[in-house]
């Protein structure tokens, strides 16, 4: 039997950031088993259990497979099947409608987690059609990273896994659970066995906490608050890389001066590390070399997260640990497609000025929406009103921050168009739903304008089910009936050869390479300077008052005040089986992890007498959810970490799949946002539980 199993190669997608090289074995057209391919570059053999799982993603019977358009009201869950042609027809009708009466920007396209080169065809898609309106995660995902990076530096300071360092910090980063950007966690475990020292930045005791050397217990959403304390005792006690601060760094001085107020005894009030364990910590961060910082999403996740990224930008480049093999640096991409003719930019020149977030007055270079303010535009039509929506890869109900406002913000759009393999909560309130082919269905590229310098081949294996189109297919066609024709190919598949062409490869040619990768270049400022107006790492910034940003990282408040109302602190972490709100509705996923956990100290659970397995509410001050109590000593006593992107397929489709049930997001508020990146608060929320 085994020999008539053919077996191809490919890489993993969608189930997180992706990467894996993977062998897929197939047999009369089906997909019977997956494993991870020794031969691939990164991950060499490394396979999770998601991986291994992935091609039940195609095979359920739920599984969208035709065109269906709203009957009922809007989430009543009443469809009746159209073709193809009505669909797009409808939609096509629809959004030009909505531009004539309104204006182009009054139409909005949505992605979430950037899965695939789907999502530059989805920007492409709002720039030919003339809205400037992308909405995106990027405000809770990378953005922070990216973009603090730009100002600060002039690049992008990713951890360089390719290089031994001699001491990694996991900063929020559960990177065994989550192998954040692809960054493929075997790189970093290859590390570990070779002697790398680790040390973890996390309130919940993860995995690798006991292979480090050091783990600081965190107070939630207060990392910014220990970032300037490690910058206060590396300056203090004249432990930074004094050559490379003198000649390549603005405002060292005035950062020196300002971080003195940030003590390791007062930010331990703040942080709850031991002032000792901060002081031991900073020095060996200091003394180290190389040193790589893998920062994680929670730093992105409070409306200080311009201080928290600011902040570690200010360690990786006082210690020396900027732009050398091992700590992080600046990835260059191979030869391919530049992102801007790719989305043709050139063909919306006002994007700046005329999108939402100008209004707001958002850190210049973020070019998607926070969410938050995509709802603020339908909602309090400010700054203009917002009336069509076409969604793809995304799961707003889920994943913007404040649930219930999304709810009523989708009850009063004029129209809304979904593209995703399963019904989901957002699907359910459209008012046509686009079936969609998926990885292993599609020719794909993995990795584009990620920013770690390297793409990787996702070819085709099986054929799609029924009237399963790929998102690609489905904007070509679109994007044909609503904006010039002639911008777009006659065969969709034309987008994968755009990519690769500068690299003198067709995707096929690419596809025998698996990858391709940009050249390591290290201390490039050494011939150019820093892409900066002043031409070195800005500790302070030389544009702070142009841009109305702050020119040093500071500490002031907690993102949320403290209540005794609200006794206990909320965060959440990613769970490894799931891809936030996505493949609940996998056998095998859901008998890894039947319910959303909520995980809380024993000494917590026996305060509200809650036992392993309860139901549990969690409130905080904009709403109440449930989750199911774990009781563990991975968590301080004053903590709850719960699970963030639940809702039930097998639930009612009336309402929505009991979107409200479980969903974290029911407890997070976008009154309070960031300024430079629209950022709510999704960590640190005062909250208080009991027994259900
Ligand atoms: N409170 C809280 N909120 C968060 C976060 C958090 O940690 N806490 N995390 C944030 C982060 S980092 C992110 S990136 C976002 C993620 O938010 P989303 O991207 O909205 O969530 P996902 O579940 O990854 O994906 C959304 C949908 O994509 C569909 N999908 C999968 N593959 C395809 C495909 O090939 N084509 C199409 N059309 N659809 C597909 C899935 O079925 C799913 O319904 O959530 C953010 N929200
Ligand atoms: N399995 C799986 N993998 C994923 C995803 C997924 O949903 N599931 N999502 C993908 C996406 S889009 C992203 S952005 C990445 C995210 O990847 P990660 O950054 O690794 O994601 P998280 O699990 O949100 O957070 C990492 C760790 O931070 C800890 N943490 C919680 N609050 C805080 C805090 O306030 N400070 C600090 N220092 N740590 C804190 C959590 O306990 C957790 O262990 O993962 C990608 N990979
Ligand atoms: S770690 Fe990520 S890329 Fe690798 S097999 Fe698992 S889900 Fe796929
Ligand atoms: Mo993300």
């Amino acid at each position: 039997m085994a020999e008539d199993i053919q077996w191809k190669k490919t890489h993993c997608a969608r189930m997180d950031h992706g990467g894996c090289a993977l062998l897929v074995g197939v047999k009369e057209g089906k997909i019977v088993k997956v494993k991870g391919d020794p031969e691939g570059h990164f991950s060499k053999g490394y396979i999770c259990p998601k991986g291994a799982i992935s091609p039940d993603r195609l095979t359920h019977p739920d599984r969208l497979k035709y065109p269906l358009r709203r009957t009922g009201k809007r989430g009543e869950g009443k469809w009746e099947r159209i073709s193809w042609e009505e669909a797009l027809q409808f939609t096509a009708d629809n959004l030009n409608r909505i531009r004539e009466e309104h204006g182009a920007k009054s139409v909005a396209f949505g992605v979430g987690m950037p899965k695939g080169l789907e999502h530059f065809v989805l920007i492409r898609l709002a720039n030919l059609f003339g809205s400037p309106n992308v909405i995106a995660s990027q405000d809770v995902c990378h953005a922070p990273r990216e973009i603090t990076g730009i100002h600060t530096c002039g690049f992008y300071p990713v951890a360089d896994f390719h290089h031994k360092s001699k001491l990694v910090i996991l900063w929020g980063s559960n990177i065994t659970s989550t192998n954040e950007e692809g960054e493929i966690c075997s790189l970093l475990l290859e590390q570990l066995q070779d002697g790398t020292d680790l040390v973890i930045i996390d309130p919940r005791k993860i995995d690798l906490a006991d292979k480090s050397k050091k783990w600081l217990q965190i107070r939630p959403g207060t990392d910014h608050a220990l970032a300037l304390a490690f910058l206060n005792v590396i300056i203090e006690e004249s432990l930074y890389d004094k050559a490379f601060v003198e000649t390549w760094t603005h405002g060292f001085a005035e950062l020196s001066e300002h971080v003195k107020q940030y003590t390791p005894e007062k930010m331990s009030e703040v942080t709850w590390i031991p002032a000792d364990l901060i002081r031991e910590t900073a020095r060996l961060y200091a003394t180290t070399k190389p040193a790589v910082i893998q920062w994680g999403n929670p730093i992105e996740h409070t409306n200080n997260t311009f201080d928290a990224t600011r902040a570690l930008i200010c360690l990786m480049a006082i210690t020396g640990n900027l732009a050398v093999p091992g700590g992080n640096v600046a990835a260059y991409d191979p030869k391919i497609m530049g992102l801007g003719p790719f989305v043709r930019a050139d063909l919306i020149p006002d994007k700046r000025k005329e999108m939402i977030s100008a209004y707001h007055r958002v850190i210049p270079r973020l070019m998607t929406i926070a969410p938050s303010y995509f709802k603020k535009a339908i909602l309090e039509e400010v700054p203009y009103p917002v009336k069509g929506f076409y969604a793809m890869c995304s799961n707003g109900m889920m994943s913007y921050a404040d649930s219930r406002e999304t709810y009523e913000a989708f009850m009063k759009l004029d129209f809304i168009a979904v593209a995703d393999l399963f019904m989901t909560p957002t699907a359910a309130m459209a008012d046509i739903v686009l079936p969609v082919a998926t990885q292993f269905e599609i020719n794909d590229i993995g990795h584009y304008g990620i920013g770690h310098g390297f793409i990787v081949a996702r070819p085709k294996i099986v054929e799609p089910p029924e009237e399963c189109w790929p998102d690609m297919k489905i904007m070509n066609e679109l994007g044909k009936r609503v904006s010039d024709p002639g911008l777009w190919h006659d065969d969709y598949e034309e987008f994968l050869e755009d990519v690769v062409k500068p690299a003198g490869l067709t995707y096929s040619e690419f596809v025998e390479k698996g990858y391709l990768k940009g050249p390591d270049r290290f201390k490039r400022y050494e011939e150019k300077g820093f892409g900066t107006p002043t031409g070195k790492v800005e500790l302070m910034l030389s544009t702070a008052e142009k841009f109305r940003l702050k020119p040093l990282p500071e500490f002031t408040a907690l993102p949320e005040e403290t209540s005794p109302e609200f006794p206990l602190v909320l965060t959440s972490s990613k769970s490894r089986y799931y891809l936030h709100s996505s493949y609940r509705w996998l056998d095998k996923l859901r008998k890894l992890r039947p319910h959303p956990k909520a995980e809380i100290h024993p000494e917590t659970a026996a305060r509200y007498e809650i036992a392993d397995g309860d139901d549990i509410v969690i409130e905080t001050t904009t709403g109440k959810i449930t989750q199911v109590a774990q009781v563990t000593e991975s968590v301080d006593p004053r903590v709850v970490n719960a699970s963030h992107g639940w809702w039930y397929p097998e639930g009612n489709p009336r309402n929505q799949y009991d979107w409200d049930r479980s969903n974290l997001n029911i407890l997070t508020s976008s009154a309070k946002l960031g300024r430079e990146y629209g950022t709510p608060n999704l960590k640190n929320l005062p909250c208080r539980i009991r027994k259900a």
